[in-house]
């Protein structure tokens, strides 16, 4: 899905941004034409800001949404690119895997249990899924998109180590893939997800498999992700994160280097 940049500015906009304690005119730039049009409200596009002399290069955020199924992922993915797109500012909604692919739909078999495959070989359909939008990633972010991911490269260590592969072998095929300028883990236990219904027919959609995940993600967290309880109402849920992707938007539109997977 791709959101556009063209927005007015709502009466919900001036609200949430009241709600993220932000003066509108540090989210957006007005023009100097008092008539509202849709093209009246946009990000200042800085695509070469310089800073103390260094160049820099203003780019879009890689940020990453990760957790358990029924964490909420998807409906958080949703709402945040309709909220950036509500603010003028570039964005687009990607997940992981996507399925429309060669290799998506391979996957999309293995899933499904239509097809059969060694736990390696899934894991790397699951990371070239990965590779084969790396280049579009990596355009779309240098000319300032931002990139809402549902689901990345931590999902792919999480749940092929939840089956029993080492880690770092898990971890091999992803390195050199964009890393995430922010990971916001939607924290809810096994139960409690369960609780949410909806688990379909798929592969890993169980219980007891679900909590063998949780306890990978918890082996990859680090201190530099951004955990949110995903029990909160969803308003209040998107509004943490609101405050997270904005801020995160905010330093690399100032122009923070993009680095490589595996850091960590
Ligand atoms: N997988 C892998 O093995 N390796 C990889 O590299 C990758 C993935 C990338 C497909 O994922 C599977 O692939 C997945 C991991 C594996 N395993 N499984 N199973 P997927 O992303 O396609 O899965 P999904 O079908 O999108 O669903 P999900 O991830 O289970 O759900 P979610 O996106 O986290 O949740 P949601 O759809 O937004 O919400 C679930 C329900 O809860 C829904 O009814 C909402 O209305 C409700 N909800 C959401 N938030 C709340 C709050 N705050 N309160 C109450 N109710 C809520
Ligand atoms: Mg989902």
């Amino acid at each position: 899905m791709i959101y556009g940049t063209c927005v007015k500015a709502s009466k919900s906009l001036i609200f949430r941004a009241l709600l993220l304690r932000k003066p509108l005119n540090s989210l957006v730039k007005f023009s100097s034409n008092s008539k509202c049009s849709s093209r009246n409200i946009r990000m200042e596009s800085c695509l070469n800001c310089t800073t103390e002399g260094n160049k820099q290069e203003s780019r879009g955020a890689l940020v990453v949404l990760e957790g358990l199924d029924r964490s909420g992922k998807s409906s958080q993915c949703s709402r945040l690119a309709s909220f950036l797109e509500g603010q003028g500012i570039s964005a687009e909604l990607w997940r992981f895997p996507d399925r429309t692919t060669n290799v998506g739909q391979m996957i999309s078999a293995y899933l499904t249990n239509t097809s059969q495959l060694d736990d390696h070989t899934i894991h790397l359909l699951f990371s070239a899924n990965r590779w084969e939008k790396r280049s579009l990633m990596e355009t779309k972010l240098k000319t300032g998109t931002t990139l809402i991911v549902d689901r990345y490269s931590y999902s792919g260590v999480a749940f092929s180590s939840a089956k029993g592969l080492d880690i770092e072998w898990c971890k091999a095929p992803e390195i050199g893939l964009p890393a995430p300028d922010v990971v916001v883990y939607l924290d809810i236990s096994p139960e409690k997800a369960a609780e949410r219904g909806g688990y379909g027919g798929e592969r890993y959609e169980k219980l007891e498999f679900q909590k063998k995940v949780a306890d990978c993600y918890k082996i990859l967290h680090d201190v530099s992700w951004k955990v949110v309880d995903a029990c909160q109402p969803i308003e209040d849920v998107e509004k943490q994160l609101l405050e997270i992707v904005l801020d995160c938007v905010t330093e690399c539109r100032k122009g923070r280097p993009l680095s490589t997977l595996w850091l960590r």
